[in-house]
């Protein structure tokens, strides 16, 4: 098997306060041959499923482990459940695993790697392209994400990436991917990311895009479409395309570039119309239309352009850079996001060169962001999940006070999270519009360090747990101080910074494929985590801004309630779908005070019918399934099959809520259980994360950490 064949091959997986890098420095040319062969053959990766089972690393950390068989099958799932899963964490406590799934951020790496002329070591060139390749949908193209229909976005971008490692345009898939790209009006109808990217790299024109205008960081801070008042990442993202737009920033002219001029179209390079491709954008990839306020600041940025100020485009261009460094510096040059990560680092090779210290640093952390699994190397959707997916497997265990079980595994897990707490501000934070950062949890690591709303409630909830009071009061305090900085006017919360602007900026939104980019809006998910975060410490610390904590768990609780549909669901922003949503709506509202079934009291409206709803989606054989469909149509769509993932969290709300028919529950449970394999392991199904309405991003540890909770859950509730 070639699975067993990696294994005594060997390429490791390093990591220091979460920072994960595969190591492949070790392996001799004849065993990185081998490798390669291995990932060559179809019995790695089985493309009926396009999402992988993370097994690469599983495979090497894991190992056969004395089952408990007591007799009791719940119980024995959830003790074999984590013990399968602590045998993946790593030194530094953490639980490493698959982050990919977006299909357009290798290509950006890729590009960038060619425009800075930093090639990325041969053997992660070659698993770069079998992972792409394993991602190639049957009528030729990719799409947006690994589960998607082809895209212009993707198909193009992906043809491009592998062509830059050096595959032959008349290679079968090439053929067929230029086949997809010609039959679907050529790539002049790449949506504005992809125009950027491709005008980077020079198979496009700048002329083909609409302005980026550098000039609007030059704007009053006042104005209330001023870029500090957009969502983090549109802002971190629209800066260095501003950046490359102003300098109009062009890779070298090399005969590789020819070519893809001409195989890129229809109609020879020279006679293409760019005035008409700038807002041509391929129905595939459409998922907003653009508004007539875009169209007309379109055409006034666009003639801008023309005549523009030398002077002011200077000064424009200084701040961005200044901002730029700022960033990098601020985040250990792991910068905020994948997208902004491969443009900084395109910015900084302009401005400094390849030999600058900047530079250097830009391309060492290039490899934070690379995961190899079975479908070969990808790029991650963050620098990981680190912290996010520890704190939720330390809710999971000691929920079922399985801990006592496993006390090493638990510790490392604390121990992580106690390191991952953001305790100094970053530099010049105020006049690079960040929010404060102390007391914080990242998603990530903490030297990525950028806090989330959800996260830092997630990690506080758990550090209030903990019996070795790891932290301080202090500490605990900053990290409540921080929740309640973070709360918005409408009560609710939003990802990582306050909302700072009207919802009329999304008419802004230049993406095409995204929605809700352009501010950061109150989610049922965070906020709900910063309810029950706060709920908790007020447990734990009755006096402390006393009032100011009461009404913001109660305002929060009222922006909850608010966003519950009529159905009694919730829809979930981040991840698949409903299930997700409704189990933060539910524990958010229990948290705050709100009835469950219960013996005396009677059960709040809200909590029953998010119940009904859910059993009513619940499938015969005692599963819930999801689709990702659910995210882009906004309503309930069902899943082929039932899902462990949103099983669990339907399980989890029904639990929380004390449904009264315990049958609905155990045949839940009973579904999780004839779902597990006999590693103790759980299958990976559907892709469970989604960011922006439409792009689905994968969370391996889901399959593990919900499930376990889940049977956690239950044993604390019935005593099993
Ligand atoms: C994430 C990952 C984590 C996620 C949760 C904490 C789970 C959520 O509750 C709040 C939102 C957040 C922080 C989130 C937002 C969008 C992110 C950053 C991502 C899905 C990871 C990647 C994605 C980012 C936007 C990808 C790059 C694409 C752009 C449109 C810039």
């Amino acid at each position: 098997m070639a699975l067993e064949a990696i294994e005594t091959i060997c390429p490791t997986l390093t990591s220091e306060a979460g920072r994960q890098l595969w190591n492949f420095a070790n392996l001799s040319s004849g065993e990185q041959k081998e490798l390669l062969s291995d990932f060559s053959s179809s019995t790695l990766f089985n493309r009926t499923n396009p999402n992988s089972c993370d097994l690469i690393y599983r495979n090497l950390k894991t190992s056969d482990f004395p089952k408990s068989a007591t007799g009791n099958k719940t119980y024995d799932a959830l003790y074999n459940a984590i013990a399968f899963y602590q045998q993946l964490q790593a030194e530094d406590g953490h639980l490493p695993g698959d982050y990919g799934g977006p299909n357009f951020l290798l290509p950006g790496l890729i590009v960038a790697s060619y425009v800075t002329e930093s090639p990325l070591p041969n053997l992660h060139q070659e698993l770069m392209k079998r992972y792409m390749l394993n991602h190639q949908n049957a009528d030729g193209g990719w799409g947006l994400h690994i589960e998607g229909c082809s895209t212009m976005f993707g198909t193009a971008m992906q043809y491009v990436a592998l062509r830059l490692l050096g595959m032959e345009a008349d290679s079968p898939e090439l053929t067929k991917a230029r086949k997809w790209i010609h039959a679907n009006a050529s790539a002049l109808g790449i949506p504005s990311w992809g125009k950027f990217y491709l005008s980077v790299l020079g198979v496009y024109e700048w002329e083909g895009c609409n302005s980026l205008f550098p000039e609007m960081w030059l704007f009053p801070e006042q104005l209330p479409f001023h870029p500090s008042r957009y969502w983090c990442h549109a802002r971190m993202v629209y800066l260095p395309m501003a950046y490359c737009y102003g300098y109009k920033v062009t890779g070298k002219k090399t005969p590789l570039i020819e070519a893809l001029r001409k195989e890129l179209y229809t109609e020879p390079y020279e006679n293409l119309n760019w005035k008409n491709a700038k807002d041509f954008c391929s129905a595939a990839d459409r998922y907003t239309t653009s508004s007539s306020l875009l169209n007309v600041l379109n055409l006034f940025t666009n003639t801008y352009e023309k005549v523009h100020v030398t002077s002011l485009r200077k000064k424009a261009l200084a701040f961005i850079l200044d901002y730029i460094n700022a960033e990098d510096e601020q985040t250990k040059y792991i910068n905020l996001g994948p997208v902004n990560k491969v443009i900084n680092s395109i910015c900084i090779y302009h401005a400094y060169g390849k030999d600058s210290p900047q530079f250097k640093k830009h391309y060492e952390r290039w490899f934070d962001y690379l995961w190899l699994a079975e479908d070969g190397l990808k790029m991650n959707g963050y620098n990981g999940s680190q912290l996010w997916d520890t704190a939720f497997t330390v809710q999971a265990v000691t929920e079922g006070k399985m801990q006592e079980h496993f006390p090493e595994f638990t510790e490392n897990a604390y121990r992580f999270i106690d390191n991952s707490q953001v305790q100094n501000e970053v530099r010049d934070h105020k006049k690079f519009y960040r929010h404060d950062s102390v007391g914080g949890w990242p998603f990530s690591t903490v030297d990525h360090g950028w806090p989330i709303t959800d996260c830092t409630a997630e990690g506080l909830k758990v550090m209030l747990e903990d019996k070795a009071q790891r932290l301080s009061d202090k500490r605990l305090q900053q990290s409540a101080d921080l929740i309640l900085s973070f709360q918005n006017k409408d009560g609710g919360w939003a990802s990582y910074e306050n909302t700072r602007g009207g919802k009329w900026l999304e008419m802004l939104n230049p993406s095409e494929i995204f929605g809700n980019i352009m501010i950061d809006y109150s989610y049922t998910e965070c906020s709900s985590a910063c309810v029950q975060a706060l709920a908790k410490f007020q447990k734990r610390f009755p006096e402390y801004r006393q009032n100011e904590i009461s009404k913001a768990v109660e305002s929060g609780a009222g922006f909850i309630s608010n966003q519950q549909r009529k159905n009694g669901s919730w829809y979930g922003s981040w991840a698949v779908c409903f299930t997700y949503g409704t189990w933060f709506g539910v524990e958010g509202l229990l948290a705050a005070g709100y009835a469950g079934f219960g013996k005396n009291a009677s059960v709040s409206p809200q909590i029953k019918a998010a119940c009904n709803f859910l059993v009513s989606k619940q499938n015969a054989d005692g599963g819930w399934g999801e689709s990702f469909e659910s995210c882009l149509k906004k309503e309930y769509v069902p899943h082929k099959e039932s899902q462990v993932v949103n099983t669990a969290w339907a399980l989890l709300s029904l639990m929380a809520a004390n449904y009264p028919d315990k049958n609905v529950i155990d045949r839940g449970i009973a579904f999780l259980l004839s779902m597990q394999l006999p590693n103790g392991d759980f299958p990976q199904q559907g892709i469970s994360g989604v960011f922006n309405h439409s792009c689905g991003i994968t969370y391996t540890a889901y399959r593990n950490v919900f499930p376990i909770w889940a049977l956690s859950r239950y044993k604390k509730l019935y005593g099993v």
